[in-house]
């Protein structure tokens, strides 16, 4: 399959001995991007779970505290959208924390529409 940036539509004129070759738009597509869910669960402590926002997100304590309380009260909130590889890689990062602490903590992501 040719790359977009070779491909031409070659249109034949009114004569129909001569190829009018006609530049196609470029189309530039942009990678799509992932939300970082954090889930909740009935013993991962409040506290850590606020640790871990301030930590690997970058978030304040006050956004921290407001989206584990809409994780606790809703089941799950998106706590970032990123690139393919930066939400893989905060996703390792939550999960592997969780685990080093015993807690059932669960963090995935999901491609956004
Ligand atoms: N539900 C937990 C509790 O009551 C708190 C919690 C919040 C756990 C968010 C996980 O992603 C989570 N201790």
């Amino acid at each position: 399959m040719l790359h977009p940036l070779h491909m031409m539509a070659q249109n034949n004129d009114e004569d129909g001995d001569t190829t009018v070759v006609t530049d196609v738009k470029p189309k530039t597509k942009r990678p799509p991007l992932y939300k970082v869910l954090l889930l909740n669960d009935d013993y991962t402590p409040m506290e850590f779970v606020v640790h871990v926002l301030e930590r690997f997100f970058g978030l304040n304590h006050a956004q921290s505290v407001e989206i584990m309380l809409t994780v606790h009260k809703k089941g799950l909130a998106v706590v970032g959208v990123f690139s393919h590889e930066i939400a893989e890689t905060k996703v390792a990062q939550v999960m592997d924390y969780a685990r080093r602490h015993q807690h059932p903590l669960q963090c995935t992501m999901e491609k956004e529409d």
